[in-house]
């Protein structure tokens, strides 16, 4: 007995021509941006590893399969379905059984990635410890995962919806690299400096691939966090995003919203609150996140 993994057509061939792959999430597509801009970011990402020389494999649950690259028209339904679950590691296998359909988050997409044989993983930014987890124990399993499994995600940091102080311990205790791109600082999502020092740092491509190598040879389990910083021109001072940010958390304690319910609470009321202005960053972060994790998965098949 085998994961009921289905391949795209063109995931399908770039397997057989062994060329490299990048896996990209489909919470993100489902809970995290509106439509159309959801489905117009997923297209756009897609070109951008296609561009950058590697092959893109959208991963989601549809009737029981997991897929590993989606037909344009299985994006699309996807895009537009409403009510969709969230899927993560807790949900996953109960979902796959009974034949259901949702979307994979970051914990999610790690797991199928790896069953695909796909080691980078592009997202925008990852789940961590919620702000009060003190008192919430809200600590996203994306954390959990990036310990037990082998795939390198780039992500733009975490956002400062989330305790980041608290986010970058966890990792740390559980061992997980946590590699900024091109600075020595962990960027925030919509800014590119949180003040916290990066525990470590790459300035190419290749030094991410043979340190993910290295992990193999040790035989550590887990992955590796990729803090890919916002560009310049798209950054969002961190101080134009602070009142938003507490105003979406108070109304989130307020309306009692808890469990999966809360990252695509505060994500929506932030878009609402900046007039959209964090989609525009989301959309320019998540597509310099897929080119550097083309350029990984491209050093990967080099080395
Ligand atoms: N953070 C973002 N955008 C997102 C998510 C997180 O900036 O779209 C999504 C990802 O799919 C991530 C999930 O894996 O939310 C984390 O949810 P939770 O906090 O419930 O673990
Ligand atoms: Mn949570």
């Amino acid at each position: 007995m085998t994961a009921p993994l289905k391949f795209s057509t063109e995931v399908a061939n770039a397997r057989k021509a062994a060329r490299p792959i990048v896996a990209l999430e489909s919470t993100i597509i489902t809970h995290g941006m509106p439509y159309p801009q959801n489905v117009k970011t997923a297209e756009l990402v897609e070109a951008d590893i296609r561009k950058a020389g590697a092959v893109p494999a959208t991963i989601a649950i549809m009737n029981g399969h997991i897929h590993i690259g989606l037909e344009p028209d299985q994006l699309q339904t996807l895009a537009q379905a409403k009510n969709v679950a969230k899927l993560s590691r807790a949900d996953l296998a109960f979902a796959l059984a009974n034949g259901q359909t949702g979307a994979s988050t970051v914990a999610a997409t790690m797991i199928c990635a790896h069953l695909a044989g796909i080691e980078v993983f592009a997202t925008g930014g990852i789940g961590g410890v919620h702000r009060g987890a003190e008192h919430s124990f809200d600590i996203s399993a994306d954390l959990e995962e990036l310990a037990q499994t082998p795939v390198s995600v780039v992500a733009a940091g975490a956002k400062a919806i989330l305790d980041l102080p608290k986010t970058l311990e966890v990792l740390e205790s559980r061992g997980v690299p946590v590699i900024a791109y091109g600075q020595n600082t962990f960027p925030a999502f919509w800014s590119r400096d949180s003040g916290l020092p990066a525990p470590l740092r790459a300035d190419s491509a290749a030094e991410i691939a043979a340190a993910h190598k290295m992990r193999a040879r040790l035989g550590l389990p887990g992955g590796q966090l990729i803090a890919n910083p916002i560009p310049t021109e798209a950054e969002i001072p961190a101080e134009q995003l602070a009142p938003h940010i507490e105003q979406a958390l108070k109304e989130a304690e307020a309306g009692g919203i808890a469990a999966k319910a809360v990252t695509p609470f505060l994500l929506t009321r932030i878009f609402e609150l900046t007039d959209g202005a964090s989609l525009r960053a989301n959309i320019a972060l998540v597509r310099n996140n897929a080119r550097l994790a083309a350029a990984i998965a491209i050093a990967l098949k080099q080395g």
